[in-house]
């Protein structure tokens, strides 16, 4: 029985599913959503009759779009550096001795394309759309983000996708490598299913010796995302970075460069 308010837990025949259920804000975070994460998370990560951990969102609109610009005032509504565990979230997904797999139903946008990069693989439907959106919002997610996502796609690619924020195509995240795989919308659960039962079938101790080794390589970035979120912390207190979250929010375009 799930007690959680932000998400969904669901573990069965192997698979534990976690769903972040705010279809009403796009499947954006909240602090309390990824407390919730993070505890599902642990709890799937570390029952030995789960081999396997689906991470999705409600709906078809979005998987999930990041922090939640509702919340977020000077800083997020939570807790740790900017109010906003996200650094912990995404190595809680890193540190998990299973695979994780990003189920990508629509928007992939800010902190949740962070989401899908810092997951261990991705399957999307075909109308899915990836982006990173922070330098449009007063915002960036500097550590897994940025130098995970150039690990990812290439250093060329990440920066464009940060230094330019546009919205890419399942089939375009599929040729940078963002993803693993796109299928029509229709058969996105029996797509994912079909790779949790490979992933099943298999050791679950050499895969999570295979999932630490292949962390080892990348994992000096948790470092730089923990002193990156304290510039993000001073940032957010000016008011170019409070220009980003009012103009999201009156849904107009931001004027930034008279704020610096
Ligand atoms: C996702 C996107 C591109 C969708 O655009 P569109 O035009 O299709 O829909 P719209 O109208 O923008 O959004 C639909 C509804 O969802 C809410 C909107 O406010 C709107 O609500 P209503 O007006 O219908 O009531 N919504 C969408 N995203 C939301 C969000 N993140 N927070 C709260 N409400 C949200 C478009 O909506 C978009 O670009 N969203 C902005 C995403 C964003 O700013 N994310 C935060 C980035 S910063 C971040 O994630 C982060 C991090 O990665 C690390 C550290 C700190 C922060």
């Amino acid at each position: 029985m799930s007690t959680f308010s932000d998400i969904i837990y669901e573990a069965k025949d192997g698979v534990a599913t976690i769903t972040i259920n705010r279809p009403e804000k796009y499947n954006a975070f909240r602090g309390k959503t990824c407390d919730e994460l993070i505890e599902a998370l642990n709890l799937a990560g570390w029952d030995k009759s789960v081999g396997v951990i689906v991470l999705t969102g409600t709906g078809t609109k979005a998987f999930c779009t990041g922090g939640d610009q509702s919340a977020h005032d000077g800083g997020y509504d939570g807790r740790g550096i900017i109010g906003l565990p996200v650094e912990e979230l995404q190595s809680t997904i890193r540190d998990m001795p299973k695979p994780v797999i990003a189920r990508v139903n629509g928007y992939a946008i800010g902190g949740g394309n962070v989401l899908v990069t810092c997951c261990d693989l991705a399957i999307a439907s075909d109308t899915a759309i990836f982006g990173q959106v922070g330098p449009k919002v007063g915002s960036v997610d500097p550590g897994f983000g940025t130098a995970l996502l150039s690990r990812v796609v290439g250093e060329k690619r990440a920066r464009e996708i940060w230094f330019l924020c546009r919205k890419y195509s399942a089939q375009e995240a599929l040729n940078m490598g963002l993803i693993n795989t796109v299928v029509p919308a229709d058969q996105l659960d029996a797509e994912v299913d079909k790779w949790c039962q490979e992933i099943l079938a298999l050791s679950p101790t050499a895969i999570s010796i295979a999932k630490r080794s292949f962390n080892a390589d990348t994992d000096s970035i948790k470092g730089i995302g923990g002193l990156g979120m304290q510039a993000l912390s001073l940032y957010y207190s000016t008011e170019e970075a409070k220009e980003g979250v009012q103009a999201f929010l009156e849904k107009r375009k931001p004027d930034f460069r008279s704020k610096q």
